[in-house]
Order: structure tokens, then C-alpha cells, then sequence
């Protein structure tokens, strides 16, 4: 497969060649920015919604569902499972998940998981690239769900334009996803697993935390419940974004953070090289520092010193 072929399979929506290219990204494949700088007028073309929580509470079924709604509705939809885990395990496991929306699908459906393994860009910059591509294969919605607690859960308010914060009834979720921060960056709460009863007891308890003005969607997934409810609300919050310039002030920030990832990770990699090449210096110091001769604050420096001259000479 030449790059040329990728990139018309892709434009044409081939789902094979949207496939190879996604695992270009994540393999490291420094080529496929060739196409990438083709693609930059497909940037922004499709509605990005994210949809996280904590594990187990049903965000790849209500996918599942989204994307049925989706192909009901004439939409080009796209599916991004991310997994911030080890490749290792994480990979095996996204397997289940990805498989399940992948049931539903049909041609105009692209999912999978996406995981990188050992490129300095990060799994942060493998999204951007594969919702890049997907934007350019012509999917008019994606969603991203981010698995499990920590710091990418919040990571994915820099990568889709609303978020979909999902918790299941009487977990105790809600008082975690305040904790996790989750409600600076919820755009909707969806309360999954109606089925359960209780839901109505978890809703009053958000209310109460949150205040009268965050909207709340109840779901089932399982039954099929409060799926329309939940899709139209994620288009009207994008719309009404998409008018009071929310939108655009949120894509700014999303181009911003991914500048200054590039940069980390530019950087990053130049230190390490640096740091490779400078073993048996490092052991001369470090013996240094250790016998009291200089203090490890003037060691440090002396080292950015001579790795900023690198950079000159560079
Ligand atoms: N009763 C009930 N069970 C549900 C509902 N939605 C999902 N489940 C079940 O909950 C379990 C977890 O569902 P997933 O969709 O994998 O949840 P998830 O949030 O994607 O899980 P992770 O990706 O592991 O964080 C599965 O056994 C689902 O069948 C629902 O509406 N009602
Ligand atoms: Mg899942």
C-alpha cells in the first residue's frame, strides 16, 4: 500500500485504508504526516463528542446505541475507544469493547480502539490524528469514549467539543466524578442503566451537588431507553455552541494544547537523546554531587547549560 493509495482509500471512506492508516499513527510511522498536512482542510468538519465516567457504567453499549441512532439519521459516524492503560493489557481488553460496536455497524461505521505503543507523540496526539483522518474519510459525528479514572478523563475535554459525562444510579459516581473533576468539563450528564430503578435518586443527588442548570439525560442502554432524547441533546448543546461561539473558543484551546504537546514532545525527545549520549558524564557528576564536591541544584544547571548549547549547535 503506497501513500497515495491510503490517502484516496481514506478520502473515500474505505474502511480498510482509514485502518492502516490509524495503525501508522499509533506504530510510528513518521511518513503518514504526508497525508496528514493533505487532510488539514477536513480539520474541524466533524461534531467531536467525548463520553467518559467510570469504568463499568455502560459508555460502550450507550455508543453502541449512538451509533445505531446515528445510522437511523443519515450520519457518517465515527468511534474512537482510547484506553490510557498499558498497551498490553488495555489492547486485549479494547478488543471486547470495539467489537461490540463494530456488531452495529455498518460500512458508513469506522471503530476501534486506539492505543500507541512507544511513540513519543503520545496517545494524546494519536487522537488528534486519527479524528483527523476519520474527519477526512467524511464522518460528520465521532465519538471518543475515554475508559477508567485519572488525568485522561479530563484530557478528553481538550479533544472533543462537548463531553458526555456518564454515571450509573446509586454508585456513588457522582460524588467521584466530582472528585475526578469530571464536572468542570461536563457539558451533559447521562445517567445509564435506568433499567436499575434507582436512577431518579441519582439525579436528585446531582441536582442538588451541581446546581439547576446542568442538563441531565436518563438512559438505559440495555433497553434501548432515552437514546434519541440523548442524541438530540448532544447536537442541539453542539448547535447551540456552535452559535454563541463556544465552539470556536473551544477549538482554539484544543489547537493551543496540541501545539504545546507537540512542542513537549519535540523537546522531550531532543533531551533524551541528549541524556543517552551523556551516560558517562552523568555517572562523573552524579560521583561528584555524592562525594559533596557540587550541589545537585548547580549539577542540574550545569547540564541544561551544556543542553541548551547542544540546541545552538544543533
Ligand atoms: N442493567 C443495565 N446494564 C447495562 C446498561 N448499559 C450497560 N450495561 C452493562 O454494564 C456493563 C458494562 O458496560 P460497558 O458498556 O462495557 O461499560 P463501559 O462504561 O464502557 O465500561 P469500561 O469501558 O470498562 O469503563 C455491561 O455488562 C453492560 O451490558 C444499562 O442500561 N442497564
Ligand atoms: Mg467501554
Amino acid at each position: 500500500m503506497d501513500l497515495e493509495q491510503i490517502k484516496e482509500g481514506i478520502l473515500h471512506g474505505d474502511r480498510r485504508y482509514i485502518a492502516k492508516a490509524i495503525t501508522m499513527i499509533e506504530e510510528g510511522y513518521t511518513n503518514i504526516y504526508e497525508i496528514l498536512e493533505d487532510f488539514e482542510e477536513y480539520s474541524g468538519k466533524a461534531k467531536i463528542i467525548g463520553i467518559t465516567g467510570p469504568p463499568g457504567v455502560g459508555k460502550s453499549t450507550l455508543i453502541s446505541k449512538l451509533v445505531k441512532e446515528a445510522i437511523n439519521r443519515n450520519h457518517n459516524v465515527g468511534v474512537l475507544l482510547v484506553d490510557p492503560s498499558s498497551p498490553i493489557s488495555g489492547g486485549a481488553l479494547l478488543g471486547n469493547r470495539v467489537r461490540m460496536i463494530e456488531e452495529v455497524s455498518d460500512p458508513k461505521v469506522y471503530a476501534r480502539s486506539l492505543a500507541t505503543r512507544g511513540w513519543t507523540g503520545g496517545l494524546s496526539r494519536a487522537i488528534d490524528e486519527a479524528v483527523l483522518i476519520l474527519e477526512a474519510s467524511g464522518k460528520d459525528i465521532i465519538f471518543i469514549e475515554t475508559v477508567g479514572a485519572g488525568q485522561i478523563e479530563t484530557e478528553i475535554f481538550k479533544k472533543a467539543d462537548i463531553v458526555a459525562v456518564i454515571l450509573m444510579p446509586y454508585s456513588g459516581d457522582e460524588i467521584q466524578a466530582l472528585k475526578a473533576g469530571l464536572m468542570e468539563i461536563a457539558d451533559i450528564y447521562v445517567i445509564n442503566k435506568g433499567d436499575l430503578d434507582r436512577n431518579k435518586i441519582t439525579g436528585v443527588t446531582l441536582r442538588t451537588i451541581m446546581g439547576k442548570d446542568k442538563r441531565i439525560v436518563y438512559t438505559s442502554a440495555l433497553y434501548n431507553e432515552g437514546i434519541k432524547e440523548l442524541y438530540d441533546s448532544l447536537i442541539n448543546i453542539w448547535d447551540e455552541y456552535s452559535k454563541s461561539g463556544e465552539l470556536d473558543k473551544r477549538r482554539k484551546l484544543k489547537i493551543k494544547s496540541s501545539i504545546i504537546e507537540d512542542l513537549n514532545s519535540y523537546f522531550l525527545k531532543l533531551l533524551d537523546d541528549f541524556v543517552k549520549n551523556k551516560e558517562q558524564e552523568l555517572e562523573k557528576i552524579t560521583e561528584e554531587v555524592y562525594q559533596g564536591k557540587i550541589s545537585r541544584y548547580k549539577a542540574a544547571k550545569n547540564v541544561i547549560e551544556e543542553f541548551k548549547d547542544s540546541l545552538h549547535k544543533a
